[in-house]
Protein backbone atom coordinates (compact mmCIF):
# COMPACT_ATOMS: atom_id res chain seq x y z
CA UNK A 1 0.00 0.00 0.00
CA UNK A 2 3.01 2.44 0.94
CA UNK A 3 4.77 1.75 -2.53
CA UNK A 4 1.49 2.56 -4.25
CA UNK A 5 0.70 5.76 -2.56
CA UNK A 6 4.54 6.47 -3.01
CA UNK A 7 3.85 5.38 -6.42
CA UNK A 8 0.55 7.56 -6.69
CA UNK A 9 2.47 10.93 -5.11
CA UNK A 10 5.34 10.47 -7.37
CA UNK A 11 2.96 10.28 -10.17
CA UNK A 12 1.09 13.46 -9.66
CA UNK A 13 3.96 15.54 -8.59
CA UNK A 14 5.05 14.83 -12.54
CA UNK A 15 7.76 12.25 -11.66
CA UNK A 16 8.43 8.44 -13.47
CA UNK A 17 4.49 8.70 -15.15
CA UNK A 18 3.94 5.53 -16.53
CA UNK A 19 0.33 6.12 -17.82
CA UNK A 20 -0.51 1.88 -18.03
CA UNK A 21 0.44 1.42 -14.50
CA UNK A 22 -1.45 4.86 -13.32
CA UNK A 23 -5.02 3.52 -15.41
CA UNK A 24 -4.13 0.30 -13.63
CA UNK A 25 -3.79 1.13 -10.46
CA UNK A 26 -7.20 3.51 -10.44
CA UNK A 27 -9.00 0.74 -12.00
CA UNK A 28 -8.26 -1.32 -9.01
CA UNK A 29 -8.82 1.00 -6.98
CA UNK A 30 -12.78 1.92 -8.02
CA UNK A 31 -13.54 -1.53 -8.67
CA UNK A 32 -12.39 -2.50 -5.06
CA UNK A 33 -14.62 0.68 -3.93
CA UNK A 34 -17.49 -1.08 -5.48
CA UNK A 35 -17.00 -4.23 -4.63
CA UNK A 36 -16.53 -3.20 -0.66
CA UNK A 37 -19.87 -1.16 -1.07
CA UNK A 38 -21.65 -3.75 -2.23
CA UNK A 39 -20.82 -6.46 0.32
CA UNK A 40 -21.17 -3.46 3.37
CA UNK A 41 -24.41 -2.44 2.37
CA UNK A 42 -26.05 -3.67 -0.64
CA UNK A 43 -25.98 -7.65 0.79
CA UNK A 44 -25.45 -7.35 4.49
CA UNK A 45 -27.39 -9.98 6.06
CA UNK A 46 -29.13 -8.58 8.87
CA UNK A 47 -29.25 -9.76 12.58
CA UNK A 48 -31.87 -9.90 14.69
CA UNK A 49 -33.68 -11.53 17.57
CA UNK A 50 -36.99 -13.13 18.30
CA UNK A 51 -38.14 -13.99 21.88
CA UNK A 52 -38.57 -17.59 22.77
CA UNK A 53 -41.57 -19.01 24.35
CA UNK A 54 -40.76 -19.99 28.19
CA UNK A 55 -42.85 -22.68 27.81
CA UNK A 56 -39.95 -23.88 25.29
CA UNK A 57 -37.71 -24.04 28.27
CA UNK A 58 -36.53 -28.12 29.21
CA UNK A 59 -38.24 -28.88 32.39
CA UNK A 60 -41.54 -26.19 32.32
CA UNK A 61 -43.72 -27.86 34.41
CA UNK A 62 -46.15 -25.03 34.76
CA UNK A 63 -48.71 -26.03 32.20
CA UNK A 64 -52.19 -27.74 33.97
CA UNK A 65 -52.15 -31.19 33.00
CA UNK A 66 -55.36 -31.69 30.76
CA UNK A 67 -57.61 -35.06 31.67
CA UNK A 68 -58.83 -35.30 28.24
CA UNK A 69 -56.32 -33.71 26.11
CA UNK A 70 -58.30 -32.29 23.16
CA UNK A 71 -58.17 -29.14 20.11
CA UNK A 72 -61.73 -27.96 20.63
CA UNK A 73 -63.22 -27.17 24.21
CA UNK A 74 -66.78 -27.70 24.43
CA UNK A 75 -67.05 -24.58 26.88
CA UNK A 76 -64.65 -22.02 24.39
CA UNK A 77 -65.80 -23.11 20.52
CA UNK A 78 -63.55 -20.12 19.16
CA UNK A 79 -60.37 -20.97 20.59
CA UNK A 80 -57.88 -23.65 20.01
CA UNK A 81 -56.76 -25.59 23.11
CA UNK A 82 -53.07 -26.20 22.56
CA UNK A 83 -51.33 -28.83 24.81
CA UNK A 84 -48.04 -30.19 24.62
CA UNK A 85 -49.17 -34.10 23.34
CA UNK A 86 -45.67 -35.88 25.24
CA UNK A 87 -46.97 -34.31 28.19
CA UNK A 88 -50.50 -33.07 28.35
CA UNK A 89 -49.84 -29.95 29.71
CA UNK A 90 -51.90 -26.63 28.79
CA UNK A 91 -49.62 -24.17 26.62
CA UNK A 92 -52.20 -21.63 25.48
CA UNK A 93 -55.80 -20.90 24.71
CA UNK A 94 -55.28 -19.26 20.57
CA UNK A 95 -58.33 -17.04 19.18
CA UNK A 96 -59.34 -19.38 16.14
CA UNK A 97 -59.62 -17.11 13.23
CA UNK A 98 -63.20 -15.96 11.32
CA UNK A 99 -63.92 -15.86 7.71
CA UNK A 100 -63.71 -11.90 8.25
CA UNK A 101 -59.94 -12.71 9.42
CA UNK A 102 -59.44 -14.31 6.67
CA UNK A 103 -60.74 -11.67 4.08
CA UNK A 104 -58.33 -8.76 5.86
CA UNK A 105 -55.58 -11.01 6.13
CA UNK A 106 -55.65 -11.14 2.19
CA UNK A 107 -56.22 -7.21 1.84
CA UNK A 108 -53.28 -6.77 3.74
CA UNK A 109 -51.28 -9.15 2.04
CA UNK A 110 -52.41 -7.97 -1.52
CA UNK A 111 -51.55 -4.41 -0.08
CA UNK A 112 -48.24 -5.52 0.55
CA UNK A 113 -47.43 -7.30 -2.30
CA UNK A 114 -47.94 -4.13 -4.51
CA UNK A 115 -44.73 -3.09 -3.08
CA UNK A 116 -43.02 -6.55 -2.65
CA UNK A 117 -43.26 -7.46 -6.52
CA UNK A 118 -41.01 -4.23 -7.37
CA UNK A 119 -38.55 -5.84 -5.11
CA UNK A 120 -35.47 -7.03 -7.14
CA UNK A 121 -34.45 -10.83 -6.22
CA UNK A 122 -30.78 -9.43 -4.55
CA UNK A 123 -33.41 -7.37 -1.62
CA UNK A 124 -35.42 -11.07 -1.60
CA UNK A 125 -32.09 -13.06 -1.20
CA UNK A 126 -30.95 -10.84 1.53
CA UNK A 127 -33.97 -11.74 2.92
CA UNK A 128 -33.23 -15.18 2.87
CA UNK A 129 -29.87 -15.08 3.59
CA UNK A 130 -30.71 -13.00 7.15
CA UNK A 131 -33.26 -16.22 7.53
CA UNK A 132 -30.99 -18.63 7.11
CA UNK A 133 -28.41 -16.78 9.44
CA UNK A 134 -31.33 -16.60 12.24
CA UNK A 135 -32.52 -20.44 11.63
CA UNK A 136 -28.66 -21.51 11.85
CA UNK A 137 -28.09 -19.07 15.17
CA UNK A 138 -31.42 -20.70 17.00
CA UNK A 139 -31.43 -24.55 16.10
CA UNK A 140 -32.15 -25.23 19.17
CA UNK A 141 -34.83 -23.18 19.96
CA UNK A 142 -36.88 -23.53 17.05
CA UNK A 143 -36.48 -27.48 17.32
CA UNK A 144 -37.33 -26.55 21.49
CA UNK A 145 -40.12 -24.78 20.04
CA UNK A 146 -41.83 -27.55 17.56
CA UNK A 147 -40.85 -30.48 20.44
CA UNK A 148 -43.28 -28.47 23.09
CA UNK A 149 -46.13 -28.12 20.14
CA UNK A 150 -45.68 -31.53 18.65
CA UNK A 151 -43.73 -34.11 21.10
CA UNK A 152 -41.36 -34.34 18.20
CA UNK A 153 -37.59 -35.68 19.61
CA UNK A 154 -34.82 -32.99 19.44
CA UNK A 155 -33.11 -35.14 16.82
CA UNK A 156 -36.45 -35.02 14.65
CA UNK A 157 -36.32 -31.59 15.26
CA UNK A 158 -33.20 -30.85 13.82
CA UNK A 159 -33.53 -33.65 10.77
CA UNK A 160 -37.19 -32.41 9.81
CA UNK A 161 -37.48 -28.80 10.32
CA UNK A 162 -33.68 -27.57 10.50
CA UNK A 163 -31.80 -29.34 8.77
CA UNK A 164 -34.44 -29.60 5.61
CA UNK A 165 -34.98 -25.76 5.83
CA UNK A 166 -31.61 -24.79 5.79
CA UNK A 167 -31.07 -26.79 2.41
CA UNK A 168 -34.45 -25.37 0.83
CA UNK A 169 -33.42 -21.94 1.28
CA UNK A 170 -29.34 -22.32 0.13
CA UNK A 171 -31.08 -23.81 -2.88
CA UNK A 172 -33.07 -20.87 -3.20
CA UNK A 173 -30.53 -18.89 -2.92
CA UNK A 174 -28.03 -20.10 -5.28
CA UNK A 175 -30.82 -21.48 -7.95
CA UNK A 176 -34.38 -20.13 -7.43
CA UNK A 177 -33.12 -17.08 -9.63
CA UNK A 178 -32.23 -19.40 -13.10
CA UNK A 179 -35.39 -21.40 -12.39
CA UNK A 180 -37.50 -18.05 -12.86
CA UNK A 181 -35.44 -16.56 -15.65
CA UNK A 182 -37.18 -16.00 -18.46
CA UNK A 183 -37.13 -19.06 -21.18
CA UNK A 184 -36.51 -18.96 -24.78
CA UNK A 185 -38.10 -21.64 -26.85
CA UNK A 186 -37.75 -21.99 -30.50
CA UNK A 187 -40.02 -20.82 -32.42
CA UNK A 188 -41.56 -22.78 -35.69
CA UNK A 189 -40.04 -22.89 -38.55
CA UNK A 190 -43.09 -20.54 -40.10
CA UNK A 191 -42.15 -17.97 -37.30
CA UNK A 192 -38.53 -17.41 -37.89
CA UNK A 193 -38.67 -13.88 -37.38
CA UNK A 194 -40.39 -14.35 -34.22
CA UNK A 195 -38.91 -14.64 -31.02
CA UNK A 196 -41.22 -16.82 -28.72
CA UNK A 197 -40.37 -16.90 -24.41
CA UNK A 198 -41.94 -18.15 -21.39
CA UNK A 199 -41.99 -15.36 -17.96
CA UNK A 200 -42.53 -16.24 -15.10
CA UNK A 201 -44.44 -13.80 -12.83
CA UNK A 202 -45.89 -13.83 -9.63
CA UNK A 203 -49.40 -15.30 -9.18
CA UNK A 204 -50.22 -12.67 -6.85
CA UNK A 205 -50.99 -13.82 -3.66
CA UNK A 206 -51.08 -17.88 -2.80
CA UNK A 207 -52.39 -19.82 -0.04
CA UNK A 208 -50.56 -23.02 2.51
CA UNK A 209 -52.73 -24.88 3.91
CA UNK A 210 -50.01 -27.31 5.60
CA UNK A 211 -49.67 -30.41 8.26
CA UNK A 212 -48.31 -30.54 11.66
CA UNK A 213 -45.77 -33.22 11.13
CA UNK A 214 -43.27 -30.56 10.65
CA UNK A 215 -44.79 -27.19 11.88
CA UNK A 216 -41.42 -24.67 11.40
CA UNK A 217 -40.44 -26.82 7.80
CA UNK A 218 -43.85 -26.96 6.05
CA UNK A 219 -44.68 -23.85 6.95
CA UNK A 220 -41.40 -22.08 5.68
CA UNK A 221 -41.14 -24.01 2.64
CA UNK A 222 -44.30 -22.47 0.91
CA UNK A 223 -42.82 -19.03 2.59
CA UNK A 224 -39.30 -18.78 1.18
CA UNK A 225 -40.81 -19.99 -2.75
CA UNK A 226 -43.60 -17.34 -2.45
CA UNK A 227 -41.33 -14.90 -1.61
CA UNK A 228 -38.91 -15.52 -3.40
CA UNK A 229 -41.27 -15.68 -6.88
CA UNK A 230 -42.98 -12.51 -5.70
CA UNK A 231 -46.21 -13.80 -4.39
CA UNK A 232 -47.57 -12.67 -1.16
CA UNK A 233 -49.09 -15.70 1.04
CA UNK A 234 -51.50 -17.13 3.71
CA UNK A 235 -50.61 -19.42 5.64
CA UNK A 236 -52.29 -21.91 7.78
CA UNK A 237 -50.73 -24.61 9.83
CA UNK A 238 -52.91 -26.92 11.14
CA UNK A 239 -54.65 -26.09 14.18
CA UNK A 240 -52.60 -28.84 16.51
CA UNK A 241 -49.41 -26.21 15.59
CA UNK A 242 -50.89 -23.09 16.56
CA UNK A 243 -49.22 -22.66 19.55
CA UNK A 244 -45.34 -22.87 17.91
CA UNK A 245 -47.17 -20.69 14.98
CA UNK A 246 -46.91 -17.82 16.94
CA UNK A 247 -42.87 -17.99 17.72
CA UNK A 248 -42.26 -19.21 14.13
CA UNK A 249 -44.54 -16.17 12.79
CA UNK A 250 -42.73 -13.75 14.33
CA UNK A 251 -39.19 -14.98 12.77
CA UNK A 252 -40.14 -14.16 9.32
CA UNK A 253 -41.93 -10.95 10.37
CA UNK A 254 -39.01 -9.89 12.57
CA UNK A 255 -37.02 -10.49 9.44
CA UNK A 256 -38.83 -8.73 6.79
CA UNK A 257 -38.73 -5.49 9.09
CA UNK A 258 -35.54 -5.79 9.88
CA UNK A 259 -34.47 -6.12 5.91
CA UNK A 260 -36.84 -2.73 5.29
CA UNK A 261 -39.97 -4.40 3.92
CA UNK A 262 -43.83 -4.70 4.81
CA UNK A 263 -43.59 -7.74 6.89
CA UNK A 264 -47.80 -7.91 5.93
CA UNK A 265 -46.52 -9.52 3.00
CA UNK A 266 -46.53 -13.01 5.34
CA UNK A 267 -50.16 -13.92 6.76
CA UNK A 268 -50.79 -16.07 9.65
CA UNK A 269 -54.08 -17.62 10.13
CA UNK A 270 -55.24 -20.35 12.71
CA UNK A 271 -58.43 -22.29 13.04
CA UNK A 272 -60.36 -25.06 12.70
CA UNK A 273 -61.46 -26.34 9.12
CA UNK A 274 -63.81 -23.73 9.09
CA UNK A 275 -60.92 -21.46 8.73
CA UNK A 276 -59.26 -23.90 6.39
CA UNK A 277 -62.40 -23.87 4.01
CA UNK A 278 -62.87 -19.90 4.04
CA UNK A 279 -58.89 -19.44 3.05
CA UNK A 280 -59.48 -21.95 0.43
CA UNK A 281 -62.85 -20.20 -0.78
CA UNK A 282 -61.42 -16.02 -0.45
CA UNK A 283 -60.15 -15.79 -3.70
CA UNK A 284 -56.19 -16.09 -3.28
CA UNK A 285 -54.27 -17.35 -6.78
CA UNK A 286 -53.47 -20.37 -5.78
CA UNK A 287 -53.36 -23.08 -2.89
CA UNK A 288 -51.10 -25.68 -1.65
CA UNK A 289 -52.44 -28.06 0.22
CA UNK A 290 -50.40 -30.64 2.76
CA UNK A 291 -52.33 -32.79 4.56
CA UNK A 292 -54.82 -35.73 4.00
CA UNK A 293 -57.18 -37.35 1.39
CA UNK A 294 -60.14 -36.89 2.46
CA UNK A 295 -59.92 -33.39 3.07
CA UNK A 296 -57.61 -32.89 0.04
CA UNK A 297 -61.13 -33.68 -1.79
CA UNK A 298 -62.64 -30.74 0.11
CA UNK A 299 -60.33 -28.26 -0.37
CA UNK A 300 -60.42 -29.12 -4.06
CA UNK A 301 -64.30 -28.88 -4.28
CA UNK A 302 -63.69 -25.59 -2.48
CA UNK A 303 -61.48 -24.65 -4.81
CA UNK A 304 -63.49 -25.09 -7.83
CA UNK A 305 -65.66 -21.73 -6.41
CA UNK A 306 -62.97 -19.53 -8.27
CA UNK A 307 -61.48 -22.13 -10.41
CA UNK A 308 -58.34 -21.57 -8.28
CA UNK A 309 -55.37 -23.92 -8.91
CA UNK A 310 -54.57 -26.21 -6.37
CA UNK A 311 -51.44 -28.02 -5.80
CA UNK A 312 -52.61 -31.56 -3.49
CA UNK A 313 -49.34 -33.37 -1.29
CA UNK A 314 -51.87 -35.83 0.31
CA UNK A 315 -50.85 -38.66 2.43
CA UNK A 316 -48.85 -42.33 1.21
CA UNK A 317 -48.50 -45.62 1.54
CA UNK A 318 -44.85 -45.93 0.59
CA UNK A 319 -42.99 -49.33 0.28
CA UNK A 320 -39.13 -50.31 0.90
CA UNK A 321 -38.61 -52.99 -0.91
CA UNK A 322 -35.17 -55.16 0.21
CA UNK A 323 -34.29 -57.22 -2.60
CA UNK A 324 -32.51 -60.62 -2.15
CA UNK A 325 -28.73 -59.27 -2.43
CA UNK A 326 -28.78 -56.34 0.08
CA UNK A 327 -26.40 -56.19 2.86
CA UNK A 328 -28.66 -56.02 5.67
CA UNK A 329 -26.44 -54.30 8.39
CA UNK A 330 -25.94 -51.34 5.73
CA UNK A 331 -29.89 -51.66 4.95
CA UNK A 332 -31.45 -51.66 8.06
CA UNK A 333 -30.42 -48.17 9.78
CA UNK A 334 -32.04 -46.82 7.03
CA UNK A 335 -35.22 -48.21 7.01
CA UNK A 336 -35.14 -47.95 11.14
CA UNK A 337 -35.06 -43.49 10.12
CA UNK A 338 -37.05 -44.22 7.42
CA UNK A 339 -39.79 -45.69 9.92
CA UNK A 340 -39.69 -44.23 13.22
CA UNK A 341 -38.30 -40.90 12.06
CA UNK A 342 -40.66 -38.12 13.63
CA UNK A 343 -42.63 -41.54 15.38
CA UNK A 344 -43.61 -42.35 11.69
CA UNK A 345 -45.50 -38.72 11.02
CA UNK A 346 -43.85 -38.37 8.04
CA UNK A 347 -45.56 -37.98 4.16
CA UNK A 348 -42.86 -40.21 3.04
CA UNK A 349 -42.64 -42.05 6.22
CA UNK A 350 -41.69 -46.08 5.45
CA UNK A 351 -45.24 -47.77 6.03
CA UNK A 352 -44.63 -50.88 4.31
CA UNK A 353 -41.53 -53.23 4.04
CA UNK A 354 -41.29 -55.41 1.95
CA UNK A 355 -38.86 -58.49 2.30
CA UNK A 356 -37.06 -60.82 -0.11
CA UNK A 357 -37.96 -64.74 1.48
CA UNK A 358 -34.08 -65.44 1.88
CA UNK A 359 -33.97 -62.19 4.04
CA UNK A 360 -36.61 -62.06 5.77
CA UNK A 361 -35.73 -64.34 9.05
CA UNK A 362 -33.14 -62.69 9.38
CA UNK A 363 -34.51 -58.97 8.80
CA UNK A 364 -36.99 -59.71 11.62
CA UNK A 365 -34.99 -60.58 14.10
CA UNK A 366 -32.25 -57.72 13.42
CA UNK A 367 -35.71 -55.26 13.20
CA UNK A 368 -36.74 -56.71 16.56
CA UNK A 369 -33.41 -56.35 18.22
CA UNK A 370 -33.77 -52.23 17.27
CA UNK A 371 -37.17 -51.29 17.94
CA UNK A 372 -36.88 -53.32 21.78
CA UNK A 373 -34.43 -51.20 22.82
CA UNK A 374 -36.12 -47.80 21.18
CA UNK A 375 -37.50 -45.44 24.46
CA UNK A 376 -40.65 -43.23 24.51
CA UNK A 377 -40.76 -40.17 25.99
CA UNK A 378 -40.78 -36.57 26.20
CA UNK A 379 -37.02 -34.84 25.24
CA UNK A 380 -38.48 -31.61 27.21
CA UNK A 381 -39.47 -33.36 30.57
CA UNK A 382 -38.04 -36.83 31.05
CA UNK A 383 -34.20 -37.28 32.01
CA UNK A 384 -33.31 -40.40 29.52
CA UNK A 385 -32.88 -40.12 26.18
CA UNK A 386 -35.73 -40.59 23.91
CA UNK A 387 -35.87 -42.21 20.38
CA UNK A 388 -39.50 -41.70 19.70
CA UNK A 389 -41.56 -39.29 20.93
CA UNK A 390 -45.32 -38.39 21.38
CA UNK A 391 -48.50 -38.99 18.73
CA UNK A 392 -49.11 -35.61 17.92
CA UNK A 393 -52.81 -36.03 17.14
CA UNK A 394 -55.45 -37.27 19.82
CA UNK A 395 -57.56 -40.09 19.31
CA UNK A 396 -55.08 -42.30 17.38
CA UNK A 397 -54.47 -44.94 19.77
CA UNK A 398 -57.50 -46.28 19.61
CA UNK A 399 -57.53 -46.28 15.98
CA UNK A 400 -53.68 -48.29 15.43
CA UNK A 401 -54.58 -50.69 18.55
CA UNK A 402 -57.97 -51.43 16.49
CA UNK A 403 -56.49 -51.73 13.07
CA UNK A 404 -53.75 -53.64 14.58
CA UNK A 405 -55.97 -55.92 16.41
CA UNK A 406 -58.09 -56.56 12.87
CA UNK A 407 -54.81 -57.75 11.25
CA UNK A 408 -53.63 -59.97 13.60
CA UNK A 409 -57.33 -61.89 13.41
CA UNK A 410 -56.42 -61.66 9.78
CA UNK A 411 -52.91 -63.38 10.63
CA UNK A 412 -50.03 -61.21 11.31
CA UNK A 413 -48.32 -61.83 13.61
CA UNK A 414 -47.72 -58.69 16.15
CA UNK A 415 -43.85 -59.27 17.68
CA UNK A 416 -43.73 -56.28 19.45
CA UNK A 417 -45.81 -53.06 20.86
CA UNK A 418 -49.52 -52.68 19.33
CA UNK A 419 -50.97 -50.60 22.26
CA UNK A 420 -50.39 -47.17 22.95
CA UNK A 421 -47.90 -46.20 25.88
CA UNK A 422 -49.19 -44.65 29.36
CA UNK A 423 -46.31 -42.73 30.48
CA UNK A 424 -45.82 -43.02 34.59
CA UNK A 425 -45.77 -39.11 34.95
CA UNK A 426 -47.85 -37.64 32.13
CA UNK A 427 -50.66 -40.59 31.87
CA UNK A 428 -52.52 -38.28 29.34
CA UNK A 429 -49.99 -37.35 26.96
CA UNK A 430 -50.27 -39.16 23.74
CA UNK A 431 -47.61 -41.82 22.97
CA UNK A 432 -47.90 -45.51 20.95
CA UNK A 433 -45.62 -48.27 21.69
CA UNK A 434 -42.67 -48.72 18.78
CA UNK A 435 -44.14 -51.75 16.81
CA UNK A 436 -43.05 -54.34 14.47
CA UNK A 437 -46.01 -56.64 12.85
CA UNK A 438 -44.75 -58.90 10.60
CA UNK A 439 -46.74 -61.41 8.02
CA UNK A 440 -48.56 -58.80 6.72
CA UNK A 441 -50.27 -59.73 3.20
CA UNK A 442 -51.79 -57.24 0.45
CA UNK A 443 -55.42 -57.64 1.38
CA UNK A 444 -55.41 -57.10 5.02
CA UNK A 445 -56.78 -53.86 6.77
CA UNK A 446 -54.27 -52.13 7.96
CA UNK A 447 -53.19 -51.47 4.64
CA UNK A 448 -55.72 -49.36 3.49
CA UNK A 449 -54.97 -46.17 4.98
CA UNK A 450 -51.81 -44.25 6.19
CA UNK A 451 -50.89 -45.33 9.50
CA UNK A 452 -48.51 -41.85 10.28
CA UNK A 453 -47.36 -43.79 13.55
CA UNK A 454 -44.11 -45.75 15.03
CA UNK A 455 -45.24 -49.40 13.64
CA UNK A 456 -43.22 -51.70 11.39
CA UNK A 457 -45.12 -53.72 8.76
CA UNK A 458 -42.95 -56.19 6.87
CA UNK A 459 -44.57 -58.04 4.34
CA UNK A 460 -42.60 -61.09 2.25
CA UNK A 461 -42.22 -61.41 -1.24
CA UNK A 462 -40.49 -64.29 -3.31
CA UNK A 463 -39.85 -62.33 -6.83
CA UNK A 464 -39.16 -58.70 -8.37
CA UNK A 465 -42.49 -58.74 -10.22
CA UNK A 466 -44.35 -59.43 -7.18
CA UNK A 467 -42.89 -56.96 -5.31
CA UNK A 468 -43.65 -54.66 -8.06
CA UNK A 469 -47.63 -55.33 -7.76
CA UNK A 470 -47.56 -55.23 -3.97
CA UNK A 471 -46.63 -51.97 -4.19
CA UNK A 472 -48.64 -50.60 -6.81
CA UNK A 473 -51.20 -52.44 -5.35
CA UNK A 474 -51.86 -49.27 -3.07
CA UNK A 475 -54.31 -46.67 -4.32
CA UNK A 476 -51.45 -44.06 -2.68
CA UNK A 477 -47.83 -43.02 -5.20
CA UNK A 478 -46.33 -41.18 -2.86
CA UNK A 479 -43.18 -42.36 -2.42
CA UNK A 480 -40.98 -45.86 -2.55
CA UNK A 481 -37.08 -47.27 -1.69
CA UNK A 482 -35.87 -49.74 -3.61
CA UNK A 483 -32.69 -51.45 -1.88
CA UNK A 484 -30.73 -53.56 -4.27
CA UNK A 485 -26.95 -54.71 -4.46
CA UNK A 486 -27.56 -54.45 -8.37
CA UNK A 487 -27.68 -51.20 -9.28
CA UNK A 488 -29.59 -51.87 -12.82
CA UNK A 489 -32.12 -54.09 -10.79
CA UNK A 490 -32.49 -51.32 -8.70
CA UNK A 491 -33.35 -48.77 -11.75
CA UNK A 492 -35.35 -51.14 -13.27
CA UNK A 493 -37.91 -51.49 -10.79
CA UNK A 494 -37.96 -47.48 -9.90
CA UNK A 495 -39.23 -47.46 -13.33
CA UNK A 496 -41.70 -49.91 -12.80
CA UNK A 497 -43.34 -48.29 -9.34
CA UNK A 498 -46.31 -46.02 -9.60
CA UNK A 499 -45.12 -43.30 -7.67
CA UNK A 500 -44.05 -39.71 -7.50
CA UNK A 501 -40.69 -40.51 -6.38
CA UNK A 502 -38.12 -43.17 -5.92
CA UNK A 503 -35.07 -43.39 -4.03
CA UNK A 504 -32.47 -46.33 -5.02
CA UNK A 505 -30.87 -47.46 -1.64
CA UNK A 506 -31.77 -44.64 0.29
CA UNK A 507 -34.91 -42.97 2.19
CA UNK A 508 -36.23 -39.34 1.60
CA UNK A 509 -33.13 -38.20 -0.62
CA UNK A 510 -35.15 -37.06 -3.29
CA UNK A 511 -35.83 -34.44 -0.92
CA UNK A 512 -33.09 -33.69 0.23
CA UNK A 513 -31.91 -32.95 -3.12
CA UNK A 514 -34.39 -30.20 -4.33
CA UNK A 515 -36.16 -32.32 -6.57
CA UNK A 516 -40.02 -32.12 -7.04
CA UNK A 517 -41.90 -33.59 -4.49
CA UNK A 518 -45.23 -35.02 -4.77
CA UNK A 519 -47.43 -38.34 -6.14
CA UNK A 520 -49.84 -39.61 -8.04
CA UNK A 521 -52.95 -41.36 -7.82
CA UNK A 522 -54.58 -40.84 -4.07
CA UNK A 523 -51.66 -39.08 -3.16
CA UNK A 524 -52.27 -36.07 -4.83
CA UNK A 525 -51.07 -33.91 -7.62
CA UNK A 526 -48.41 -30.72 -8.51
CA UNK A 527 -45.05 -30.34 -7.39
CA UNK A 528 -43.86 -28.49 -4.68
CA UNK A 529 -39.66 -28.10 -4.21
CA UNK A 530 -37.09 -27.09 -6.54
CA UNK A 531 -37.59 -26.01 -10.13
CA UNK A 532 -40.67 -27.04 -10.59
CA UNK A 533 -42.24 -26.42 -7.48
CA UNK A 534 -40.87 -22.65 -7.60
CA UNK A 535 -42.82 -22.25 -11.16
CA UNK A 536 -45.66 -23.53 -9.68
CA UNK A 537 -46.30 -20.48 -7.40
CA UNK A 538 -45.81 -18.58 -10.70
CA UNK A 539 -48.01 -17.40 -13.76
CA UNK A 540 -46.25 -18.95 -16.69
CA UNK A 541 -46.98 -16.54 -19.56
CA UNK A 542 -45.91 -17.57 -23.11
CA UNK A 543 -44.96 -14.79 -25.48
CA UNK A 544 -43.81 -13.83 -28.83
CA UNK A 545 -42.20 -10.87 -30.36
CA UNK A 546 -40.45 -9.82 -33.25
CA UNK A 547 -36.81 -11.02 -33.44
CA UNK A 548 -35.83 -8.53 -36.30
CA UNK A 549 -37.88 -5.84 -35.12
CA UNK A 550 -36.42 -3.39 -37.89
CA UNK A 551 -36.22 -5.86 -40.76
CA UNK A 552 -39.67 -8.30 -40.43
CA UNK A 553 -42.94 -7.33 -39.39
CA UNK A 554 -45.47 -9.94 -39.47
CA UNK A 555 -47.61 -9.23 -43.17
CA UNK A 556 -50.73 -11.44 -43.85
CA UNK A 557 -49.88 -12.47 -47.56
CA UNK A 558 -52.82 -10.76 -50.04
CA UNK A 559 -54.22 -14.23 -51.14
CA UNK A 560 -54.99 -15.21 -47.37
CA UNK A 561 -56.49 -11.52 -46.33
CA UNK A 562 -59.87 -11.21 -46.27
CA UNK A 563 -62.09 -10.41 -48.44
CA UNK A 564 -61.03 -13.94 -49.45
CA UNK A 565 -58.88 -14.38 -52.48
CA UNK A 566 -60.44 -18.09 -54.98
CA UNK A 567 -56.75 -19.20 -54.17
CA UNK A 568 -56.66 -18.75 -50.35
CA UNK A 569 -57.09 -22.42 -48.98
CA UNK A 570 -54.69 -23.65 -52.07
CA UNK A 571 -52.55 -21.53 -50.76
CA UNK A 572 -52.11 -22.95 -47.29
CA UNK A 573 -52.42 -26.59 -48.96
CA UNK A 574 -48.73 -25.73 -50.61
CA UNK A 575 -47.61 -24.34 -47.32
CA UNK A 576 -48.31 -27.21 -45.30
CA UNK A 577 -46.50 -29.54 -48.03
CA UNK A 578 -43.55 -27.39 -47.85
CA UNK A 579 -43.04 -27.24 -44.23
CA UNK A 580 -43.94 -31.17 -43.25
CA UNK A 581 -43.53 -32.74 -46.26
CA UNK A 582 -40.25 -34.49 -46.12
CA UNK A 583 -39.09 -34.93 -50.26
CA UNK A 584 -37.14 -31.91 -51.75
CA UNK A 585 -39.23 -32.89 -55.18
CA UNK A 586 -42.64 -32.02 -53.47
CA UNK A 587 -41.12 -29.37 -51.56
CA UNK A 588 -40.21 -27.29 -54.80
CA UNK A 589 -43.81 -28.20 -56.60
CA UNK A 590 -45.41 -26.26 -53.39
CA UNK A 591 -43.41 -23.27 -53.85
CA UNK A 592 -44.23 -22.93 -57.44
CA UNK A 593 -48.03 -23.95 -56.40
CA UNK A 594 -47.27 -21.09 -53.70
CA UNK A 595 -45.98 -18.85 -56.31
CA UNK A 596 -48.79 -19.15 -58.66
CA UNK A 597 -51.73 -18.84 -55.79
CA UNK A 598 -49.78 -15.37 -55.09
CA UNK A 599 -49.72 -14.12 -58.45
CA UNK A 600 -53.15 -14.85 -60.00
C1 LIG B 1 -22.33 -54.89 5.00
O1 LIG B 1 -22.40 -53.57 5.45
C2 LIG B 1 -21.67 -53.32 6.64
C3 LIG B 1 -22.02 -51.92 7.12
O2 LIG B 1 -21.95 -50.98 6.09
C4 LIG B 1 -20.20 -53.53 6.36
O3 LIG B 1 -19.44 -53.31 7.53
C5 LIG B 1 -19.99 -54.94 5.86
O4 LIG B 1 -18.66 -55.15 5.49
C6 LIG B 1 -20.89 -55.26 4.68
N1 LIG B 1 -20.81 -56.68 4.36
C7 LIG B 1 -20.55 -57.09 3.13
C8 LIG B 1 -20.54 -58.57 2.93
O5 LIG B 1 -20.35 -56.33 2.19
C1 LIG C 1 -54.96 -23.74 -57.85
C2 LIG C 1 -56.05 -22.73 -58.08
O1 LIG C 1 -57.14 -22.80 -57.52
N1 LIG C 1 -55.76 -21.79 -58.91
C3 LIG C 1 -56.67 -20.74 -59.25
C4 LIG C 1 -56.19 -19.38 -58.75
O2 LIG C 1 -57.09 -18.40 -59.11
C5 LIG C 1 -57.27 -18.23 -60.50
C6 LIG C 1 -58.28 -17.14 -60.74
O3 LIG C 1 -58.12 -16.10 -59.83
C7 LIG C 1 -57.74 -19.52 -61.14
O4 LIG C 1 -57.76 -19.36 -62.52
C8 LIG C 1 -56.83 -20.65 -60.75
O5 LIG C 1 -57.34 -21.87 -61.23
Amino acid sequence: MAEFIEYITESLLGLNIDLTQAFISVFVLIISGLILKFLLFKNKIVKFVVEVPIEAKPGWNSGKILEKPHLKDAFNPGYITCYDPATGQLLDMIRAHTEDDVKEALKKARNAQQKWIKTTFSERKRVLKSLLNFIIDNQEEICLVSSRDTGKTLIDGKFGEVLTTCEKIRWTINHGEKALTTEYREASPILAYKSAKIEYHPLGVVAALVSWNYPFHNAFVPIISSLFVGNGILIKASEQVAWSMQYYSKIIKTCLMECGHDPEIVQFLCGFPECGEAIVRSGVDGITFIGSCQVGKQVMKAASDNLTPCILELGGKDCAIIRHDVNLSQALPIIMRGTFQNAGQNCVGLERILVHESLYDEFVDKAAEQIKKMKVGSILNDDNVVDVGAMTMSGQGERLQSLIQASVSEGAKLILGGHQYIHPKYPTAQYFEPTLLIDVTPDMTILKQELFAPIMIVMKFSTDEEAIEICNKSPYGLGNSVFSGDQSKGDWMSRRLRCGMVNINDFGATYLSNLPFGGVGISGFGRFGGVEGLRSLCLMKSVTTDRFPLFFKTSIPRVVDYPMHPNGSSFISHLVILLYVNSLMEKMKAVTGLIKDSLS
